[in-house]
């Protein structure tokens, strides 16, 4: 029988896998009917593989503690949801959605609002900080901030997410020096990213895997998401937690604008963010009708 080696995915793209194994990286290809079985390996999954040379043929993938569709990428830990505070405009809408899909996944949502030369993001850090995530504010121009960006990553597979442009490359060079990464200008004209990293990556950072992920357009966004199911969407916003049994209605409650609920109570009081509550009504609208046999 052939050798065969344990690895981890550290960048895939255009059906290559550069799988790292004992401080060696190997250029694999996925063997066998992968597609057939329905699994697409994506980086951070773990696999066995079988090397030759310096290259090499993926035979399995390890099961998944979890993975997104948006990024493409395995066994998370934590995501950094980024969000500029100009150039583009933070769009919290786009924001809470990836919040909610990280929770959804078991990952834990750390916001990040960066080019803070731009402009103030004193307000946009208080309500998430008020909803109880981890807020950090960055600049990559000016250092500010980046010292609590680097404690922040911890063991595991951390990865960077949010809008193109929003400067996710730009952090993970000034982070690692020597990385120089690509980067753009945003498109003056239209305000708008240039999709200018196209792969999920990931990258050594002491104990820590960092990723950096391809932004998108707030418009793909919208068209190709992946739903969360209604009843599970209040779960998917924790600071929610405190207030769901409690609603007079329980469990069925919706927690839209009805009477007697706990969560519309505690918005009214100023406990709950209202531009949070306001994305989970948006997000339940857009989920109402949909029926399980909708789903991909
Ligand atoms: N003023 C200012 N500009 C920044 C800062 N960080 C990044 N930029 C600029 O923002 C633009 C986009 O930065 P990128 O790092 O390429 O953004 P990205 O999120 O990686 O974009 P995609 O790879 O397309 O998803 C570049 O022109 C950067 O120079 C910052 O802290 N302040
Ligand atoms: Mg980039
Ligand atoms: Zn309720």
């Amino acid at each position: 029988m052939s050798e065969q080696l344990n690895g981890i995915i550290m960048h895939a793209i255009s059906g290559f896998y550069y799988v790292e194994a004992a401080g060696f990286v190997y250029e694999c290809k996925a063997k066998g009917n992968f597609r057939a079985r329905g699994i697409t390996p994506l980086t951070g999954d773990h696999v066995v593989f079988e090397p030759d040379g310096d290259k090499g043929f993926i035979l399995s993938v390890t099961d998944r503690k979890n993975f997104l569709q948006r990024p493409p990428i395995a066994n998370l830990s934590r995501l950094f949801l980024v969000s500029s505070s100009d150039r583009p405009k933070p769009n919290l809408y786009v924001l809470d959605k990836l919040t909610a899909f990280a929770v959804y996944h078991d990952v834990e949502p750390v916001i990040v609002f960066s080019k803070t030369d731009l402009a103030d993001v004193t307000d946009y850090a208080r309500i998430y900080k008020q909803a109880g995530f981890r807020v950090l504010c960055c600049c990559a121009k000016t250092g500010e901030g980046l010292e609590e960006l680097r404690m922040a990553f911890s063991d595991g597979i951390n990865a960077f997410s949010g809008n193109s442009g929003v400067g996710k490359s730009s952090l993970l060079n000034a982070l690692l020096p020597g990385l120089a990464l690509e980067t753009n200008e945003i498109s003056e004209k239209l305000g708008r990213g240039r999709h200018t990293t196209r792969s999920v990556r990931l990258y050594h950072f002491g104990d820590a895997l960092l990723a950096d992920t391809p932004g998108f357009s707030s418009i793909d966004f919208e068209e190709n998401g992946e739903t969360i199911r209604k009843e599970a969407l209040p779960g998917c916003f924790p600071e929610f937690a405190p207030y769901l049994e409690d609603c007079r209605f329980s469990p069925s409650c919706r927690h839209l604008n009805d009477k007697g609920c706990a969560v519309v109570r505690a918005v009214q009081e100023g406990k709950i963010p209202v531009e949070r509550h306001r994305s989970y009504c948006q997000m339940y609208e857009a989920v109402r009708d949909f029926k399980d046999w909708n789903r991909k």
